[in-house]
């Protein structure tokens, strides 16, 4: 059957045919069937409004998800080809930069398998997030030239709408991915674009003049926003993607009977990802006042139609507009952010949870945390934190709206795709219900002392680990020991991570190989991370990754105990290589400053160890597996937050009273390290972290480097090790997106 029509698509037999002729047929063929099954319908539609969507490559994933996975495999080695060699040719789309789009990308998934009534909207970001190459130990950044002729979007001719902008309207295009849902029928989504954007004006790296709207709108996710015209675009380009949005929701609601606007809410409901859809709210409320609703009847609507996700508690990434500059691109809005504002202010004094404070700044979540009626946290303690602290004084106004989505990952991607051997493992195990209900996968729990079960465990990891060490040495031309503890930190670049955290910890190592202490096992270091392009400190940290990574690699004396290897240009792809094959997951992000992680829940369902603070979801993982099945270290939340309230925290106190510390910062500045790399660079980190260490590494170095070398000499015991892996495999069902979905569906949505 496959083989037919592929050959139809052809034109040719498919021995006779390029690869180039295969994908592209194979790519027709997964289109036409995934347009056969059809698409989730209902009366209540919900609309995932999304910065970023991080959907990795499809192709595979969408063969699973129709179940014609191994035939297609086999209809291709029958014919000399190989399906790993097409999946290669595929360009991941490049549509986000870290877990909020990963977790949107998840998300569209389980709506989709779910058979629930969904629809992702975003940007067609031509260029999207850049490309990261690693040029004389530094971070460049380069278009990420995604879009072809042979991909999976679509253009569709009968969506379009007016944007209106205070100097010009647009007019947008629209192009379509079908989601596709496991065994089931698929969403889609929705990527908004103008026909002008014009990708030859990006040169020098990803310079661009940013004052051109009409030909930069849609170029890349996330331009850099550290001057006025860059924070311009980015209203430009919120409010383009919200108006689209909130035009084609308008739309279908019509299309599927909403006759009377005021009946908005029992059509349609809006997921507002974070704040950079927030607009959304006073465009909706223009758009039903144009239809004819009151301004009173359309906020109504729009505080039963819009829900908020909040995904951080750094203040910097709760964005706030100058009302200027809303002024400047988007005029129309100001008069209703201006009502909105007035009806708070009316009913509460504080100025605190005002939408424009005095400053004439606009509060995008305190916006979004009125005029929505859900407020949600993305892990139990993240939750927690915005209750009690961060979001206190409107928790106190608004109880009602706030509640605990912890965050989840689809297992289709993150095991079935990315770690066939050991999927077919645990179904040969426990049957394959687990792909369908993840909390199925509990009943490994009976074989934690199979010693064959624990055996099997080790050679599946132990072959991830043998794939992973290929991709290493194609993407950074290391050699790494496919007998070595891989350990891997891969995450955006923040300081609120702590990968400096981590890097100390190497040297450490360093110096205590130098000294004649060796490991008994080697251990691989394993990092992938982009900084944002006009982040400094961020990318003096991958400068430092990279000086360690030279200095010690080429050192005959460490090499062989140790090795350091950063992943060029991390993303989806790569990590559906280190997730399968990592023995300690690195989670050490300062207590209360990671909202959830979800790289956390991906390394546990592949049987890696987490080493953490207890921060974000590590906390639901530590309550999962036990004490003696991860690896916990550090200072509190409350005591973190404590630190901070009493601002009694001072890095230099730390250098000054232990000289360990101060040995390790200083070696920051060492001369080998100055050999390997710049003075200036590393000088700067190391002035960053004896004079501010804004996210307190020093706080926890001395513990984080007694319980990881714990975690070192545990891994000897084999079977132990085993053991613990096995447990946190067993115990990951409750981090599928699918019972995350099913949460929002239930408690939110109401679909
Ligand atoms: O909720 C998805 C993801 C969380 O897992 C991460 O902990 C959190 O950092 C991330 N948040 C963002 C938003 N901005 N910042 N910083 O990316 O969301």
């Amino acid at each position: 059957m496959v083989a037919e029509r592929l050959e139809e698509l052809l034109g040719n037999e498919i021995k006779e045919s390029s690869n180039e002729e295969i994908y592209g047929a194979l790519l027709k063929l997964v289109k036409e069937q995934l347009n056969g099954k059809g698409y989730n319908e209902g009366k209540k539609k919900v609309y995932y409004i999304s910065a970023e969507f991080l959907i990795g490559k499809l192709l595979s994933n969408n063969l699973i998800n129709l179940g014609i996975y191994d035939e297609v495999k086999q209809v291709l080695k029958e014919n000399g080809k190989c399906l790993s060699d097409l999946e290669e040719m595929e360009l991941e789309p490049s549509l986000g930069n870290g877990g909020l789009g990963r977790l949107a990308a998840c998300f569209i998934d389980s709506i989709a398998t779910l058979g629930m009534n969904g629809a992702g909207v975003t940007l067609n970001y031509h260029l999207g997030l850049f490309k990261q190459v690693f040029e004389d130990g530094l971070q460049k950044e380069i278009p990420n030239n995604w879009i072809t002729d042979c991909c999976w979007e679509d253009k569709v001719v009968n969506r379009s709408y007016e944007v209106p902008f205070k100097d010009f309207t647009l007019k947008s295009t629209l192009y379509d991915i079908d989601v596709s849902g496991y065994n089931s029928k698929s969403v889609k989504l929705h990527l908004f674009d103008v026909e002008t954007v014009d990708e030859t004006i990006v040169s020098d790296g990803i310079q661009f003049d940013q004052e051109d709207i009409k030909r930069n709108l849609t170029l890349f996710i996330y331009p850099d926003d550290s001057t006025k015209q860059g924070q311009l675009l980015r209203i430009y380009q919120q409010y383009f993607m919200v108006s689209n949005g909130a035009q084609l929701a308008i739309e279908e609601a019509k299309e599927r009977g909403c006759e009377d606007l005021r009946t908005l809410p029992e059509y349609v409901v809006i997921q507002i990802n974070d704040t950079h859809p927030s607009m959304v709210i006073p465009e909706l409320i223009r758009l039903l006042t144009k239809e004819g609703l009151t301004t009173e009847e359309a906020i109504e609507v729009v505080k039963k139609t819009c829900a908020y996700t909040n995904h951080t508690i750094l203040a910097e990434a709760l964005e706030k507009w100058p009302v200027d500059y809303l002024e400047e691109v988007v005029p129309h809005l100001l008069p209703i952010i201006r009502e909105l504002d007035k009806r708070v202010k009316a009913v509460y004094k504080d100025p605190s949870v005002a939408i424009i404070d005095e400053q004439n700044l606009v509060h995008m979540a305190h916006m979004d945390i009125h005029y929505c009626f859900s407020v949600n946290g993305v892990a139990a303690l993240h939750t927690d934190i915005l209750k009690n602290s961060e979001l206190n004084h409107f928790y106190k106004l608004y109880p009602e709206k706030f509640n605990n989505k912890t965050n989840g990952i689809t297992f289709r991607r993150w095991l079935i795709h990315s770690n066939p051997e050991l999927s077919s493992y645990i179904e040969q195990l426990i049957g394959d219900g687990f792909k369908r209900d993840a909390d199925e996968l509990e009943q490994l729990m009976k074989y934690t002392d199979n010693q064959e079960v624990l055996e099997e465990l080790l050679n599946i990891k132990k072959k991830a680990k043998i794939t992973l060490k290929e991709f290493l040495k194609e993407n950074t031309g290391e050699d790494v020991n496919e007998d070595s503890i891989y350990d891997i930190q891969v995450k955006r670049l923040h300081e609120y991570k702590r990968q400096q955290l981590n890097v100390l910890y190497i040297i450490h190592k360093y110096l205590e190989i130098k000294e004649g202490k060796k490991p008994t096992t080697p251990i691989t270091f394993i990092f992938g991370a982009k900084a944002a392009p006009a982040y400094v400190i961020a990318k003096e940290i991958i400068h430092a990754i990279l000086c360690l990574q030279k200095l010690i690699n080429q050192d005959p004396e460490v090499s062989p105990y140790i090795k350091v290897v950063m992943v060029e240009n991390y993303n989806v792809t790569a990590g559906e290589k280190l997730f399968p094959a990592c023995d300690i997951s690195e989670q050490i992000s300062l207590a209360s400053k990671e909202a959830s992680g979800t790289g956390n829940m991906k390394f546990m369902l592949n049987g890696a160890v987490t080493l953490g603070t207890m921060d974000g979801a590590n906390v639901e993982i530590a309550n999962l597996v036990g004490n003696e099945n991860i690896y916990i270290f550090g200072e509190s939340s409350e005591s973190v937050i404590e630190h901070y309230k009493n601002a009694d925290y001072r890095s230099m106190d730390y250098i000054k009273n232990d000289r360990e510390i101060a040995r390790l910062v200083g070696f920051l500045l060492s001369p080998e390290m100055i050999e390997a790399g710049d003075y200036d660079h590393l000088a700067r980190l190391h002035r960053e972290i004896v004079t501010k260490d804004w996210f307190m590494t020093l706080l926890d170095l001395k513990e984080y480097i007694r319980v990881k070398d714990q975690a070192f000499a545990d891994y000897e015991n084999r079977r132990q090790w085993a053991r613990k892996m096995l447990v946190n495999i067993a115990k990951s069902g409750f981090f599928s997106s699918d019972r995350t979905i099913r949460q929002y569906q239930e408690e939110i949505w109401k679909l």
